[in-house]
């Protein structure tokens, strides 16, 4: 109609598309009249939280308009798609990545200076999306970005919570958990969709039901109906052009439910249900690496699964209505470690009970559609469910499970006839006083693909984890190694080193990284080396500034900043470093001379809150550094920060900073790591075991250019094999001795002498389970090594530019790749 043609000129015409470069004056215009129509005040009255949400509300009509044209390309061309389900994104803020994305962050930055506002610091408002414990949940979100870069159309389906990951305070030394309140005055950048409502049931019984043709029919009679609702938060890929979403559910009472209660008069005790319903979503489990077994857990991985599968059948039968025969051509789901398991009983459910199809054909759609990654190999990891509480909570997907598992023993007994141990082991159910169900055996007998994250970890799952799985599916069992997203992780988070590289080597590094090796010509050029490392030292001073405003304690600019930033974990050895930082201060004690280069330890941990151990490692942390810090006997060349409630957004100013990177697990725990990645990119060397993504780090950079120490995965084996004595080290290293005994007196913890034993318990009559103690020596050697490279000061821009210049391998858009041609086969959908 020619009003059409009208409305369409008019748009091209005014500079709203994202494909119009926006000028400042656009920018300003925007921002002011979101100042006036959307928050109600005026550019005098404004402080910088309206400022911050007046120029979210700015950018965020780009946004959309790529959503909107992103969709309609996908839905016109029918697009296979990834639907990546993880009961965690660590998102962090979103408004400095799309202004980078976007393309307008330098002119929204100069817009705003002439309205007198100050870009960085607006950027402050803006609260972390935390909903996410540490790596898995930032690979997710790497992974989104990566996905919207590289226009491959791809939906993230996770949880809404109200409450993301705690709040970490230190009180006395202590770690003390408050709520994180992420939304409390709006999150700009979602948008809720009540269209897309799905009803999702719980509880009750299962009724059998035989059917004319001989067939038997289940249906299930829910006790509870909860509603999912969906809120998108717009994923701005690099350029702007694909925009794709991430896809949150929140949970509500659903009011129909209620009616008899209603009906019956009991008004308020139907908003007792209502809580229950609305209480799924409330809050992030703040567990990293052990698996909660509390029914809520359950009920969550359950609701957000069966909302999305539900969104993406509907979304498939909108184009293919009940022909299921191309259902696994379209839709490929990720499963991002075991949390989102159950999608595969409820995919099957739906097929059988619902679709009517019958079991093979069911079976042979469910296992060409998942894929799922394995994140661990820590056994208390390995989520297992009661299944008396599996029965409770969804009764039909039980009896499903037991028929996989039929089914799946059938073909073990094919495989190894009469062997009743490997049958046994390779169960989805695991027998016992309480019968347990195993996710990681159902994840891979349901899915075609299973991923670890890095090489070693992909051996490890295949010859440790699942060797039987491995044998009877040789190819299903690969490796994906972990990647970040260069955008965040360098270009938005180092500005300046990023403008340095642009000058050198052009500004197309962020979308390959591999152009990073052009930096390599240049580590030996002097006036190079200079402005890399003046780029460093200001970092370093930014830093030092946000340390005193947030913890009191001055640090100095010209010290090495070595920097262990993850959650806490034994595993991690957090307490390893800790160790060695105690030798150093003794070592100054006995030595006033001692020869070292300063250096500031900087911690960021979170430890989980029923984690005792980690609680107290994170108590000695702060204690030691108390004392140190006020020691001026060796303040001037020894200082320790803990800084409380690390998170991304804190992440984006340490890694900067940092000089050296802490990568010191016991070889063979760490399955990936990706801190250690954003680290070298930024320029820090690692001092690092032979472990996950570390040994591929090394590989790239270059053995002369990282300080690896330690047992490797084979001599941890080993010793275990032998028999590990942690009592031989300490009796046998007269300084290892001395250090873990300081931990028994009151010198840390004057007036409580034994507030810090439970460390040394834990590594010597607690049979030190993660090797701190053999690995001491070895670890003090390097950190040794590492002092005496960077007193020089030529060598060490050297080390720390061919960090940054051999890190293209470890961008998420290699990750995504990797999956796109081992796992998903997508292919990429140009938005216009
Ligand atoms: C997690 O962050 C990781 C593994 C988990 O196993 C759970 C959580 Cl919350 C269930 C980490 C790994 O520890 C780390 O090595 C890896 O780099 C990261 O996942 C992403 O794969």
């Amino acid at each position: 109609s020619p009003k059409r043609t009208t409305v369409k000129q008019k748009t091209s015409k005014t500079a709203s598309a994202s494909s119009v470069p926006l000028s400042k004056a656009d920018l300003k215009a925007s921002i002011v009249k979101h100042l006036h129509c959307s928050l109600g005040t005026d550019e005098n009255k404004a402080n910088n939280h309206a400022w911050w949400k007046a120029t979210c509300a700015s950018v965020q009509e780009h946004v959309l308009e790529g959503l909107r044209k992103t969709q309609k390309s996908h839905y016109l061309n029918d697009t296979r798609a990834v639907h990546y389900f993880s009961a965690e994104f660590l998102m962090g803020r979103l408004m400095s990545n799309n202004l980078h994305n976007l393309g307008l962050f330098d002119a929204t930055e100069k817009a705003l200076n002439e309205l007198g506002v100050n870009l960085t610091d607006i950027m402050e408002e803006e609260p972390d999306m935390a909903l996410g414990n540490g790596g898995l949940g930032r690979l997710a979100a790497c992974f989104i970005d990566s996905l919207a870069t590289l226009d491959l159309p791809a939906v993230g389906y996770g949880l809404h919570y109200e409450h993301g990951l705690f709040r970490q305070e230190i009180k006395n030394g202590e770690q003390i958990e408050r709520p994180d309140s992420w939304r409390d005055y709006g999150n700009p950048w979602e948008i809720c969709r009540p269209e897309s409502i799905q009803d999702i049931p719980l509880f009750g019984y299962v009724e059998t039901k035989y059917g004319e043709n001989g067939r038997i029919n289940k249906e299930w009679h829910p006790g509870l109906i909860v509603k999912g609702l969906p809120w998108d938060i717009p994923v701005v890929g690099y350029g702007g052009k694909t925009v794709n979403v991430l896809r949150l559910w929140q949970s509500q009472a659903s009011d129909y439910f209620n009616w008899d209660v209603f009906n019956a008069g009991g008004y308020v005790d139907a908003q007792k249900e209502n809580v229950q319903a609305e209480t799924i979503s409330k809050v992030l489990y703040p567990n990293d690496e052990t698996d909660a077994g509390k029914d809520l857990r359950l009920i969550q991985q359950y609701f957000f699964s069966a909302c999305s599968l539900k969104d993406i059948i509907r979304r498939y039968k909108r184009a293919h209505g009940d022909d299921w025969s191309r259902f696994s051509d379209q839709v490929v789901i990720q499963l991002n470690d075991t949390h989102p398991a159950v999608a595969i009983p409820e995919l099957m459910r739906i097929l059988i009970d619902r679709a009517e199809l019958d079991w093979d054909y069911a079976w042979s759609i469910c296992s060409k559609t998942f894929a799922y990654t394995n994140h661990t190999l820590l056994p208390e990891a390995l989520e297992k469910w009661p299944a008396r509480m599996f029965e409770r909570i969804l009764p039909r997907h039980l009896e499903i499970i037991y028929e996989i598992n039929r089914r799946f023993m059938d073909e073990v007994e094919a495989v190894w006839p009469g062997d009743n141990d490997i049958k046994r082991k390779l169960s989805i159910i695991e027998e016992g006083p309480d019968k347990m169900v195993r996710m990681g055996n159902l994840s891979v007998i349901g899915s075609f693909a299973v991923n670890g994250v890095a090489e070693i970890h992909s051996e490890l799952v295949k010859k440790d984890l699942f060797p039987e799985f491995n044998h009877m599916w040789p190819n299903k069992l690969t490796n994906v190694t972990n990647g970040i997203t260069p955008r965040r992780w360098l270009k938005a988070c180092n500005p300046a080193l990023s403008k340095l590289i642009d000058s050198k080597i052009g500004a197309d590094w962020p979308l390959n990284l591999d152009k990073l090796q052009g930096l390599t010509e240049f580590a030996d050029d002097a006036k190079f080396k200079k402005q890399f490392m003046k780029i460093k030292r200001d970092n370093k001073v930014q830093l030092a500034k946000e340390v005193l405003a947030l913890t009191g304690v001055e640090i100095d600019p010209d010290a090495i900043f070595d920097v262990q930033i993850k959650r806490l974990h034994e595993y991690k050895r957090q307490h390893l470093n800790l160790l060695y930082i105690m030798a150093l201060y003794r070592r100054l004690l006995e030595n006033p001379n001692y020869d070292m280069h300063p250096r500031v330890f900087l911690f960021g941990a979170k430890a989980a809150p029923g984690y005792k151990l980690a609680k107290d490692i994170i108590y000695a942390i702060n204690k030691v550094a108390e004392k140190i810090n006020n020691d001026a006997r060796v303040n001037h060349k020894l200082k320790v920060v803990f800084l409380p409630n690390y998170r991304v957004s804190l992440a984006e100013k340490m890694i900067p900073a940092a000089d050296i990177s802490e990568q010191i697990s016991t070889a063979g725990k760490e399955a990936s790591g990706t801190g250690n990645m954003k680290l070298s990119l930024n320029g820090a060397l690692t001092v690092g075991t032979l472990d996950g993504a570390n040994i591929e780090i090394a590989e790239e950079v270059g053995d002369e250019n990282i300080f690896i120490f330690g047992l490797t995965v084979d001599e941890v084996e080993a010793l275990d094999k032998k028999g590990y004595n942690p009592f031989d080290y300490y009796d046998n290293n007269r300084e290892l001795k001395a250090v873990l005994d300081w931990l028994d007196s009151d010198y840390f913890t004057p007036g409580k002498p034994g507030a810090l034993s439970s460390l040394k318990r834990s590594m010597l009559e607690g049979g030190d389970q993660y090797k701190v103690l053999a690995d001491f020596v070895s670890y003090s050697e390097a950190q040794s090594l590492a002092d005496k490279a960077y007193k020089d000061a030529d060598k060490w821009a050297r080390m720390a530019i061919l960090n940054t210049a051999q890190m293209g391998k470890f961008t998420s858009d290699r990750s995504i790749k990797d999956y796109v041609k081992r796992i998903w086969k997508l292919d990429p959908c140009k938005v216009e």
